[in-house]
């Protein structure tokens, strides 16, 4: 397998700074080498760079670093378009809001091919507000409103060239949700499994039926990975920490559980803010967890496991 590293040095979506160092730390972490080291070619293409951003005036007085934010869906998604060609690239953010360009150009990707796009967001937020409903005006909290076509990002945002089906979509670590989102994911069809789910059934088994749908569909499956989908306790580098998250050997299994199904197409590591770090802990983790999902293993298994 060939992997591609693409760094999205975003902050501007979060509403404090430092995510623009986190490709940096995950760079420093040792993300190339760990990756070769599981037998797979690796090129970082370094980092992308938006452009100018354009003026623009919206009515949500709330909203933050619309036009920086645009540009940068713009240029990544592009990136993105051009990294998932023949290869699995793997996104070094930058703050969520980088995954609407993302998930826009993987999606792009898929529809050229003739097969659906699925989408694991792996959060402790759905990151489900439009440039309307935001109320902190945060803009890596729309995301995955754009890339499903909610309404309102016409305008300001760039035109979709392939919608992500909501349908497709399966969250899972949810444990902050805004009203406005909840009553959007729920019209919207989405699945949402919060931490209170995985607490009474397990964090294997949502992940084993939503795998099992994108085998059946011949997908493509982007990744989507949120520093704080973790517990606090072990990723502390996070502006949006909740406490109440995934631990240490839950998120190593949802990433051993991807590796052995063989689906991921594309991955994104965000929310990495290494001002908040301690000793770079957090960005080790976060590079630990991307070698399981690309094989990494105690022992060998007899038979695949989902
Ligand atoms: N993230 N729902 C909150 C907001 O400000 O809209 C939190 C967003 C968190 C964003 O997880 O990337
Ligand atoms: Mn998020
Ligand atoms: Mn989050
Ligand atoms: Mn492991």
């Amino acid at each position: 397998m060939h992997c591609r590293l693409v760094g999205a040095p975003v902050q501007d979506g979060a509403g404090r700074p430092g995510c623009e160092m986190g490709p940096s730390a995950l760079r420093t972490a040792g993300i190339h080498a760990a990756i070769t080291g599981l037998g797979h070619e690796v090129s970082d293409m370094g980092n992308v760079t938006p452009l100018a951003p354009q003026p623009m005036v919206h009515g949500n007085t709330m909203l933050k670093a619309l036009p920086e934010i645009a540009a940068w869906t713009a240029a990544l998604s592009e990136a993105a378009y051009a990294a998932s060609d023949r290869a699995m690239p793997v996104f070094l953010g930058g703050d969520h809001s980088l995954s609407a360009g993302t998930v826009a150009g993987v999606a792009r990707r898929a529809a050229e091919a003739g097969r659906p796009l699925f989408l694991l967001w792996l959060d402790a937020h759905p990151d489900f507000h439009t440039l309307d409903t935001t109320t902190s005006g945060n803009l890596h909290g729309t995301p995955v409103a754009y890339a499903v076509g909610q309404p309102g990002f016409e305008g300001y945002f760039p035109a979709l060239a392939a919608r992500v089906d909501p349908q497709n979509v399966c969250m899972i670590g949810i444990r902050s949700v805004d009203p406005d989102e909840r009553r959007a994911l729920s019209a919207a069809g989405v699945s949402v499994h919060d931490m209170r789910a995985i607490d009474e059934h397990g964090i294997a088994a949502p992940l084993r039926a939503f795998l099992a749908r994108v085998e059946a569909a011949g997908g493509l499956l982007h990744v989507s990975l949120d520093v704080d989908f973790l517990d606090p306790g072990i990723a502390p580098a996070v502006g949006t920490t909740v406490p109440g998250g995934a631990t240490f050997r839950e998120a190593h299994l949802v990433m051993e559980m991807l590796h052995d199904t063989g689906l991921v197409t594309s991955l994104d590591l965000v929310e990495l803010n290494p001002f908040l770090d301690e000793r770079g802990r957090t960005a080790t983790l976060m590079v630990d967890l991307v070698a399981s999902l690309m094989g990494r293993r105690v022992m060998d298994r007899p038979t695949r496991s989902f």
